[in-house]
């Protein structure tokens, strides 16, 4: 398929996207960005999605992988304009992680509204840093060394981050950890890791969803030492949860219609954010896929997974 067309789907899928849920769509916040990725949109998974909290009111994110030999993500977003240049630290974390870890690829994530917002860069699976690596390089925030204890005393200290993501508007650092241990994913470990945060211990619904996570994230910035939200991603899957709090009407509509290009059910993702506003939620829904979570899903929808 050629590029421009590639282009126009994608766009197709986020402006529907944006119906559903209710957010005002234009082309030209959206078109100019998606079209600056386009060479890695064929094999680009692709996800849509809402976050309830009082900051993502009216908004709609999208996240698009960008494969890594296409150019450097940070310096194509710099030469359209969508971030600018700067002497802060921000400006220089992801050439300092690329320069110390090989990383598998990368992906952007941005809002309907709110345009470009962060980079993500993931590691190679079967050699990921841990957080103490990754607090050496001298642009990290702080947070991710003084908050080295904490990591290692709660199941989080091994060669365990998948990715990282740099918002560019919040100027803002996310660390997810992955390859969780069951030790890590018990009720009692999660709520003191949530005590100790400084965050109020989460509820029964909560805790049965939570401790399910396949990935724990926590966002950290230049500004604190201290860990300013964590969030805990459920397993890409086409089962619907009910979370502990009603969704919005469009976001129960995006859930239930959004636009997919693979075969079989829609694979959703989840996200329980813990923060010192309250707890909020996450839904993302997957316009396309990767070909191996594709291939896992197959299984599940032929109801080949039993086992
Ligand atoms: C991206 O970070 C989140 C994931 C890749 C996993 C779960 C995703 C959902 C949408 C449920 P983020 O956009 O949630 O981070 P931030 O809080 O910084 O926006
Ligand atoms: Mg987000």
């Amino acid at each position: 398929m050629s590029g421009a067309n590639e282009v126009e789907n994608v766009y197709s899928a986020i402006e529907e996207s944006a119906r559903l849920v209710g957010v005002p769509c234009s082309r030209d916040n959206i078109w100019p960005i998606v079209d600056a990725y386009k060479d890695g949109l064929p094999e680009a998974v692709i996800s849509i999605s809402v976050a309830t909290d009082k900051a993502h009111a009216g908004e709609l994110d999208y996240t698009i992988t960008v494969p890594p030999g296409n150019g450097d993500p940070h310096a194509v977003a710099l030469s359209n304009g969508f971030v600018t240049e700067t002497d802060h630290p921000v400006g220089s974390l992801l050439s300092d992680i690329v320069d110390r870890f090989p990383v598998r690829g990368y992906a952007v994530d941005c809002g309907v509204i709110g345009g470009f917002k962060k980079i993500y860069s993931y590691f190679l699976l079967d050699d990921m840093p841990s957080a103490s690596k990754l607090a050496d390089i001298p642009s990290m925030p702080r947070a991710v060394a003084k908050n080295g204890d904490l990591f290692a005393g709660h199941g989080l200290e091994a060669n365990n981050v998948t990715m990282t993501t740099i918002d560019y508007q919040s100027k803002t650092v996310n660390l997810y950890f992955g390859k969780l241990s069951a030790e890590c994913l018990e009720p009692k470990n999660l709520q003191s890791l949530l005590r100790e945060i400084g965050l109020p211990e989460v509820g029964e619904q909560t805790m049965e969803i939570i401790r399910k996570s396949f990935s724990i994230y926590v966002t950290v910035n230049w500004d604190s030492p201290d860990i300013s939200r964590i969030c805990f991603a459920t397993p890409p899957s086409p089962e619907l949860i009910t979370l502990p709090a009603e969704l919005e009407p469009g976001v129960e509509q995006f859930v239930n219609n959004a636009a997919y290009d693979y075969p079989g059910k829609r694979v959703l993702i989840y996200g329980i954010a813990c923060s010192p506003g309250g707890e909020y939620y996450k839904v993302g829904s997957y316009y396309r896929l990767a070909p191996q979570t594709r291939k896992q899903l197959a299984a599940f929808n032929t109801g080949e997974n039993k086992a």
